[in-house]
């Protein structure tokens, strides 16, 4: 019984430093809903890190207050790390640069990540989130709306398609696995309609390694993207509007190496 005891709390205690081992940042726990808790963060690299499960589609809200002089940002995301439209709050309400909040509409049920991080040094706060099922909202997930569906660039074959946010098609990813050390180039050409390329590493797909808005030829749908690639090493393309206006864009898309 005591030996039977021993091992229950031996094993939980495994479990609980299991549970933090891989955490995949500075601290992450479940999202709480309807009431006020308190956090901390540390600087930008170690946000805290909230888990969210949503079982169906809905508004997912989260109010932010800094106890300190921290300079507090909000990004919804993924379970990938991408970014939710409307899930990065950064406005300093009020001219507090503690005061953050978003509504974000969740569009389908999975696992989502609210993270608060600071710029510069992170401190203390009370966060608050709230909850309203909307199975209304909900939508079939894009073919090519996350990292894990990307279409593969083959050089010598482009790629017609298009975004149009106002059906749920918010950008297009593609990717490239490059078989030996090569250079490659992304090109868009989109007749009208403003577009940028992102760049990701594979498994970060949070915050781009850079971004093309440079409007080739002054055609702001004209963009390309040139990366040093490594043997072995998959680059990935987002694909997106410059603006979340909804607005339907056609484009080609074609990718060449030297
Ligand atoms: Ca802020
Ligand atoms: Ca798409
Ligand atoms: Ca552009």
């Amino acid at each position: 019984m005591r030996i039977a005891k021993f091992f229950a709390v031996a094993t939980t205690v495994a479990l609980i430093f299991t549970v933090t081992g891989t955490a995949d940042a500075w601290s992450q726990q479940q999202l709480t809903l309807g009431s006020v808790v308190g956090a901390a963060t540390g600087g930008n690299s170690e946000p805290s890190v909230f888990a969210f499960n949503a079982e169906t589609a809905g508004i997912l809200t989260v109010v932010v207050r800094g106890q300190g002089d921290a300079d507090l940002v909000i990004d919804v995301t993924d379970s990938l790390g991408q970014q939710l439209p409307a899930g990065h709050s950064d406005q300093d309400l009020n001219g507090d640069s503690g005061a953050e909040q978003v509504v974000v509409t969740i569009p389908m049920a999975g696992d989502y990540k609210v993270e608060i991080s600071a710029w510069g040094e992170g401190g203390p706060f009370d966060i608050a989130a709230g909850w309203v099922s909307f199975p209304a909202l909900g939508r079939d997930p894009d073919p090519d709306g996350s990292p894990a569906d990307a279409t593969e660039l083959v050089p010598g074959t482009p790629i017609e398609d298009q975004i149009d946010g106002s059906s749920g098609d918010l950008w297009d990813w593609y990717k490239f696995t490059a078989t030996e050390a090569v250079v490659i180039t992304v090109l868009t050409e989109a007749a009208e309609g403003d577009l940028v390329i992102e760049l990701y590493k594979d498994g970060e797909f949070g915050d781009y390694e850079n971004r093309s808005d440079q409007d080739l030829g002054g055609v702001t749908g004209n963009e390309s993207m040139t990366v040093q690639a490594q043997a072995g090493t998959t680059y990935y393309f987002k694909i997106a509007p410059a603006f979340e206006n909804g607005e339907a864009i056609a484009y080609k898309i074609r990718v060449g190496t030297m």
